[in-house]
């Protein structure tokens, strides 16, 4: 088959995302309800903000700034994940970035699967951030042993996604015939099961070792858990959940506000308590409930260096240091306040976030003029070449962590050891994963190259 035929795994992205984005509307009204908050929200914004509004219009698509940002799964064995990353990469999507869990209480490690390109990015950004259970972190050995077989004996790909998987791969893509059976048949694994796959007195012991345990082996696929949209204003929202009937979790996770938004600000509302039924000791189906999925939201800001990275963790830490947020909301006025407080210490303007090193940025030629024998920073003086902020679109692993805790229930925060293991998951992914640092650095690098080279060009030829 000839390549022309192909559609592109961006599109095929861009198709999964709005599916995904109509199959969880109707799946959680509530979600639909978010949806439409962001959207209001959004436009208000950009009415009051005409300079956002004129440049967010150079650099995105105004009537798509609503659209889902990422969603997020969580998986059981290394199987299913790496079978997972044969299917995202159909469509565009590689893992990026490693974060622990198991620190932050939940046992879990994960990546990111992400459109890696700036014109991959522009045309369609969804992510998903995939979650591996850490069976091995549950200590009762029998517990472990009954979560394993449970696992070991599912399919979460319908066999129709597997055969098109492998025909992409040969082929080298999917014509749009293939292309809307593979969304189609991928939405399957996706999907919310109301009737679990374990018994009920399976689901409790599951679910007192752990509720994310429970939730990611006793149901016959990894639902999507949440969706998030993209807000131009995080605080307009989370202050009007309420009164959309939708309750925020306590507090946003990630930097405070500030005049120039640094890597990720990101809220949801808490997971619902939904019907589900289990086999009874009798054989016969019995109602209860299960409590996993939720709406979110996120705005983005600069990506930060290492050093800078360093500094925003240092601050976060202290901040956490003087108020730990509780999930009931009644210290949350404090913890901004220490938020706010310890990140004075991080520079609020872009010149100073660059000539120090903090932040990644991305440079474009504005005017023509002499290179020869000048460096950037004389460039950059003269006005003959600009600077803007490279947006962030990774995630971090204690806003993660907050996000999984206020989903999981108020109470009970399960302490284990931090035990980082990138090598293992990534024998289990069957791949490594991007560094994300790395790759930021590339960009600013690669358009400072582009940059100069331009200029040379122009100057060459006036
Ligand atoms: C994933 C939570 C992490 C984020 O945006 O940081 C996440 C989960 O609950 O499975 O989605
Ligand atoms: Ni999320």
């Amino acid at each position: 088959m000839k390549s022309s035929t192909f559609l592109s795994p961006d599109a095929i992205r861009a198709s999964f995302s709005s599916a995904m984005s109509s199959m969880y509307r109707t799946e959680v009204p509530a979600y639909g309800t978010l949806l439409s908050l962001v959207a209001e929200v959004n436009v208000k914004t950009l009415a009051d903000k005409p300079e956002l509004a004129q440049r967010l219009e150079q650099t995105d698509t105004l009537d798509r700034i609503s659209e889902e940002r990422h969603g997020a799964i969580r998986v059981g064995t290394p199987a299913e994940l790496a079978m997972l990353r044969r299917v995202f990469a159909v469509m565009g999507m590689y893992p990026v970035g490693y974060y622990d869990l198991s620190e932050a209480g939940v046992p879990v490690h994960s990546t990111a699967f992400r459109p890696v390109g700036d014109a991959a990015l522009k045309i369609n950004p969804f992510r998903v951030f995939t979650s591996l259970l850490r069976l091995d972190l549950i200590e009762d050995a029998a517990l472990r042993e009954e979560a394993r077989k449970t696992l070991e004996a599912r399919q979460i790909f319908t066999s129709k996604a597997i055969e098109l998987v492998e025909k992409a791969e040969v082929d080298g893509g999917l014509d749009v015939t293939d292309a809307a059976s593979f969304v189609e048949e991928i939405l399957q694994t996706f999907r919310w099961h109301d009737q679990a796959s374990v018994s009920n007195d399976l689901y409790r012991r599951l679910h007192d070792a752990h509720r994310l345990i429970a939730d990611v082996v006793s149901f016959r696929g990894p639902h999507i858990n949440h969706l998030t949209p993209r807000t131009l204003d995080i605080d307009a929202v989370q202050t009007l959940m309420p009164a959309h009937g939708i309750s925020p979790k306590a507090v946003i996770e990630g930097p405070p506000t500030r005049e120039c938004p640094i890597l990720l600000r990101q809220t949801s509302f808490k997971a619902l308590e939904e019907t589900v039924s289990f086999i009874n000791s009798e054989g016969n189906w019995e109602k209860g409930s299960h409590t996993a999925r939720f709406g979110e939201i996120e705005q983005r800001g600069i990506a930060l260096t290492p050093k800078g990275r360093a500094l925003y963790d240092r601050l976060l830490t202290k901040s956490r240091e003087i108020v730990r947020p509780a999930a009931d909301g009644s210290n949350a006025q404090a913890y901004i306040a220490a938020l706010d407080d310890a990140f004075k210490d991080f520079p609020d303007d872009w010149e100073t976030i660059r000539s120090e090193k903090l932040g990644y940025f991305r440079y474009t030629p504005v005017a023509t003029t002499a290179v020869q024998g000048r460096d950037l920073e004389e460039l950059i003086r003269e006005g003959a070449v600009q600077f803007d902020p490279i947006v962030y679109e990774d995630f971090l692993p204690v806003s993660a962590a907050g996000i999984f805790q206020s989903n999981l229930g108020d109470t009970n925060v399960q302490k284990f050891a931090a035990s980082p293991s990138q090598q293992e998951f990534e024998t289990h992914l069957g791949a490594p994963v991007l560094d994300e640092f790395e790759h930021y650095a590339n960009l600013e690098t690669t358009s400072i190259e582009a940059c100069l080279q331009r200029l040379r060009t122009l100057a060459l030829a006036s």
